[in-house]
């Protein structure tokens, strides 16, 4: 059974893009809204979301840009096209600041893949599954709880300031952690999804106050590619606040646990008072688009290492692709988190 307090809002089931483009044809949209209910389903209660208003989600993303996720799919619509809104064209050559108001500028401009579309629900959703991560983060700052966890989804750390990517529409990891921050708290992030974290890390990457760390599959074969690889660590007054771990396709728990260590050693050098982790449960043997080989009990184990670090823990959810294990898997991990402070 799961002690650990859980938050969610079932608003953020609406959002349900019918497909991703993936390997150059049309694929089921992999990140699902039954991936949220049966993590739900582990639990016996979870706690509603408290609506904190649009200000910090504008503490961390562009004002045009939000304004564009809450209208994108209209737009799309009042254009006469069916289906979820995806964008086609990417403003990678000379770039140069254009007020473009044609709805496929806009989604080249906004978005960095063809893997994350804006369908009805997408704002409502988004916007509740920040909600989520700021509700979960304020039993920990009133002292409710010394681990808490945010039921997120959409994920979120694949969005950066001003784009959404990798299933991830608003960053709720980085939302939380800017939120935690102004009320005067030492943030490090440690990022465990399968991908690297690249929104969260673009989010911190010049800010010396803010630590990302992340284990990942190597971006040499892996999603996103472009980002994530070692040398990677940070910029201007951030350098070194960036620490990236790249593991090869095949990984077990055997160099996760190295990594892991390593990881928590520049937690701890950071001299954090709140840790924010970004829990992708797609390191998963089975998981069906990745290839890392973590079994259920290893999930316990890599709780059970991070509480041994001795910080309040608020575990954001990320991505997790094998749906059946998934309330399992994210149960192990809680439960390794929760032993030592019984
Ligand atoms: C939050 C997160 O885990 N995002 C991962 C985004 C990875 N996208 C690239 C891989 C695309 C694989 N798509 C397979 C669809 C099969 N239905
Ligand atoms: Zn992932």
């Amino acid at each position: 059974m799961i002690t650990v307090p859980g938050y969610f809002d079932r608003r953020q089931l609406a959002h349900e893009p019918v497909q991703e483009l993936h390997n150059g044809g049309w694929a089921a949209y992999a990140e699902k809204s039954s991936r949220a209910e049966i993590i739900a389903a582990s639990f016996d209660r979870l706690n509603p979301a408290r609506d904190f208003g649009l200000e910090p989600l504008l503490n961390v993303h562009d004002r045009g840009y939000v304004e564009f996720l809450h209208s994108a799919y209209e737009e799309w619509r009042a254009t006469g096209r069916d289906g979820d809104a995806i964008g086609y064209t990417w403003p990678v050559v000379q770039r140069r600041p254009l007020n473009l108001d044609r709805i496929d500028a806009k989604l080249g401009l906004y978005s960095y893949d063809a893997a994350t579309p804006i369908a009805e629900g997408t704002w409502e959703a988004s916007y509740w599954s920040a909600q989520t991560a700021l509700s979960a983060l304020s039993a920990i700052i009133d002292g409710e709880a010394t681990v808490s966890f945010a039921l997120c989804r959409p994920p979120g750390h694949h969005s950066g300031r001003d784009y959404c990517g990798g299933y991830c529409y608003l960053n709720n990891a980085a939302i939380a952690a800017e939120h935690a921050r102004r009320s005067g708290r030492r943030i490090a992030i440690l990022d465990i999804d399968y991908h690297h974290g690249n929104g969260t890390q673009d989010i911190f990457y010049e800010d010396p106050d803010v630590l990302f760390v992340s284990i990942h599959a190597d971006p040499t074969t892996d999603y996103p590619f472009f980002w994530g690889h070692a040398d990677e660590r940070g910029a201007g007054a951030g350098i070194g606040t960036t620490v990236n771990l790249p593991l090869p396709r095949g990984t077990d728990m055997t160099a996760y646990g190295s990594a892991l260590e390593e990881a928590l050693d520049a937690v701890r050098a950071h001299q954090a008072d709140l840790l924010v982790l970004s829990f992708g449960a797609d390191t998963f043997e089975d998981d069906p688009i990745s290839y890392f080989r973590l079994r259920q009990d290893d999930y316990r184990l890599i709780g059970d290492r991070m509480a041994s670090i001795g910080l309040p823990v608020l575990v954001v959810m990320e991505g997790g692709y094998a749906v059946d294990d998934l309330g399992h898997n994210v149960e192990a991990l809680l439960c390794g988190l929760d032993d030592h402070r019984a």
